[in-house]
């Protein structure tokens, strides 16, 4: 539906904010409030915390919105990353303090390659890809975010999993003395996450590294995170250090805390609300007027087929 299908000069680079601009305008607003980020007088941070550093060899991906992009300040720091705090704009405040190089993943479970694998040995093998998607949070805001990636179903296939591997777990780290968040029990930690294989395969399904052409920063989740634009943001773990092939449907931690409010699928679903708010629309961030919320986020062309025998007012 809103979908556009782009070749690779499609998209011009004037489309993106360049963080340049937003540095100097920062320089510019040093006794402002910077009120977007919720961040007041006397909270401007250090520039470390948007010392992303530029990748190179992006293509433009498949998958594109033509709809205005969330400023790169936005994305930013205002965030949802428990491990750092509940505030939105606590993982951008605390987060300065983790180190997200080096860094290995897990790979466990049903398949032929288990093993702890560096960071780059799983990423380079594949052509880096930006992805401009829709992001919907279950708390009804949601922005519009260039990703940069890998579609995970490649790197899956190269871990060879097994016939018994019908789900894709996944783990964030646990660094409490790194994760300030992590020392009290606002949720068992790790955060863990999963996906139905045929979900885990599907081309929008995006292993992201970067933002903006740029590595993830720490409040985004650095340095490895799911990008699900179909499902609500909770959906998409950061810091991901384990993947694990199951045949069994794995635990979720939103799910686990409050199972009648989060479902295992958590497709964005207008017509089904949340027990304490409506879904029925959304914020944009940056906007004013609430737009309607659309079914599976406006990518039912994609995805709708893999829940044809789904009752989704059952199975949310
Ligand atoms: N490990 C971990 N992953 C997480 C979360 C979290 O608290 N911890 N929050 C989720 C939620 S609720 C949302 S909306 C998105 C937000 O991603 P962003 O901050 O990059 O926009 O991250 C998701 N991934
Ligand atoms: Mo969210």
């Amino acid at each position: 539906m809103l979908i556009k299908v782009t070749r690779p000069t499609d998209i011009k680079s004037s489309e993106i904010t360049p963080k340049s601009v937003f540095l100097n305008r920062r320089k510019f607003l040093k006794t402002a409030a910077v009120a977007g980020a919720g961040l007041a007088v006397g909270q401007l941070l250090p520039d470390q915390a948007w010392a992303g550093r530029k990748l190179d060899g992006i293509v433009k991906g498949r998958f594109a919105t033509d709809e205005e992009q969330t400023s790169f300040m936005s994305v930013t720091s205002y965030n949802n990353f428990y491990e750092f705090g509940t505030d939105k704009n606590d993982p951008v405040k605390n987060s300065g303090a983790f180190k997200a190089k080096p860094w290995t993943v897990e790979i466990a479970g049903e398949c032929e390659k288990p093993g702890t694998y560096a960071f780059e040995d799983v990423i380079k093998p594949h052509r880096l890809e930006e992805r401009i998607y829709r992001l919907r949070c279950v708390e009804a805001w949601s922005m519009v975010v260039p990703w940069v990636g890998v579609p995970l179903g490649d790197v899956i296939k190269r871990f060879a999993p097994t016939s018994a591997a019908k789900y894709v777990a996944f783990e964030t780290i646990v660094r409490p003395e790194e994760m300030p968040g992590q020392k009290r029990p606002i949720l068992p930690w790790p955060y863990v996450e999963g996906l139905r294989m045929d979900e885990a395969m599907n081309p929008l399904t995006l292993l992201a590294v970067g933002l903006y052409g740029e590595e993830l920063l720490n409040q985004n989740g650095a340095p490895i995170r799911l990008v699900l634009p179909w499902k609500y943001g909770f959906k998409s773990i950061k810091s991901i250090v384990k993947i694990t092939f199951t045949e069994k449907e794995p635990p979720c931690t939103w799910n686990q805390q409050a199972s009648h409010e989060y479902g295992f699928y958590a497709n964005v679903n207008p017509q089904v609300d949340h027990p304490r708010w409506s879904q029925a629309k959304e914020r944009r961030i940056g906007e004013f007027f609430k737009r309607e919320t659309l079914m599976f986020n406006g990518y039912a062309d994609e995805v709708a087929s893999l829940y044809s025998g789904l009752d989704l007012q059952r199975y949310y």
